[in-house]
């Protein structure tokens, strides 16, 4: 038996964001596939649709009109999942049938009013402009009484549910802080209480010394597959500083999150020359206005691409049932995608 080694051997690894572990089994990725096959979506749209809801001048589904607007639009989400006014509740039948009524406001924010650009496409100004929209959202919505938890997020590619090409993103604010940040809450506070510092400060630093995960990079920000990474290429940006939501970046570093945003999306689109879809967010400290120095403020990519333009991971069978997993390491899809153009495959 050879000495156990991350690159041969099936291994679980921690994600000490959420204190659950995954398994990485390398040795399977040399296995034949006879899976599925799926033709890449086509990718040619127009600068303004005049049937897409989310372009300038059109009207939404609900009946009200668009604006005429020149870079980022927010619109209140026409079929909110969650409404201010859901009335106070709950139900509680012998800690076996418990439930409790949620409240919140979700919004669309449209992020260019070019239909035919997403953000990999866009310059980093414009992108700045989605960073700024993010931070007045944050703070606008985070501050209203009941809103404790305010989720930004971006479905991309019809593949992972987008229901629109036009580029956009969602928040969706609510009185309960969601299940995710919950557990990421409870875990940044463990580490910060037995270090004095936040648990990414340390991890990046670590990170940035080995190299090997490290997908981009610029002053004040950097783009990696952490080592738990279940999805192939699943990355996180996070600021070097510890900073635990949008609201304590500085200009610099609300231009370098911008930034990395772009670095790491062009690497995504290069890496089979498709637009790649992912669902991304980010997670922050909780608005209920406590203190939260434990909260180092990321934001995660979860794409489902694995093999081709069209061959996407499945997280079925054992992922449900018992623990997610993954075939390629982390390190070999972080070589990957830093190895990639920085200049998208469209404008070569
Ligand atoms: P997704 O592409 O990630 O589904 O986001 C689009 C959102 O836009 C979706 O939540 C909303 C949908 O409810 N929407 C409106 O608010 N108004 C419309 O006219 C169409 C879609």
């Amino acid at each position: 038996m050879s000495q156990f080694n991350l690159e041969d051997h099936s291994h679980r690894r921690l994600n000490p964001l959420t204190g659950e572990y995954i398994l990485v089994s390398p040795h399977r990725s040399k296995r034949p596939w006879q899976g599925q096959v799926e033709k890449p979506q086509e990718d040619k749209r127009p600068e303004y649709d005049p049937k897409c809801y989310l372009c300038a001048g059109n009207e939404r589904v609900g009946g009200e009109r668009n604006p005429d607007y020149k870079d980022t639009f927010v619109f209140t989400n026409d079929f909110s999942a969650l409404l201010s006014d859901t009335p106070e509740g709950s139900v509680d039948e012998d800690d076996l049938f418990k439930a409790e009524s949620e409240s919140g406001i979700c919004k669309v924010i449209c992020f260019s009013p070019r239909h035919d650009l997403t953000i990999p496409e866009m310059e980093v100004p414009a992108i700045r402009k989605v960073v700024d929209v993010w931070c007045r959202e944050y703070e606008e919505l985070g501050s209203k009484e009941g809103i404790n938890y305010v989720q930004i997020f971006e479905n991309k590619g019809s593949i992972m549910g987008c229901s629109n090409p036009h580029p956009h993103g969602q928040i969706w604010s609510s009185k309960n802080v969601p299940t995710e940040p919950v557990k990421k809450g409870e875990n940044q506070k463990a580490y910060f209480e037995k270090k004095g510092r936040t648990l990414l400060t340390d991890y990046v630093a670590k990170e940035l010394e080995k190299g090997e995960r490290i997908v981009a990079e610029n002053e004040t920000f950097v783009a990696l597959v952490p080592f738990w990474a279940v999805w192939p290429f699943e990355a996180m940006i996070v600021p070097k500083r510890a900073v635990s939501n949008v609201l304590g970046l500085t200009e610099q570093e609300k231009t370098d999150f911008a930034d990395m945003y772009k670095q790491l999306t062009v690497k995504y689109d290069n890496l089979f020359e498709v637009s790649f879809a992912y669902s991304a967010g980010i997670h922050q400290a909780p608005t209920d206005g406590k203190d939260y120095p434990e909260w180092h403020m990321h934001m995660m990519f979860y794409p489902p691409l694995l093999r081709s333009a069209s061959v996407k991971k499945f997280m079925v069978g054992y992922e449900m049932l018992a623990t997610p997993q993954r075939d390629i390491t982390a390190e070999g899809a972080a070589k990957r995608l830093r190895e990639l153009p920085d200049v998208h495959y469209k404008q070569k």
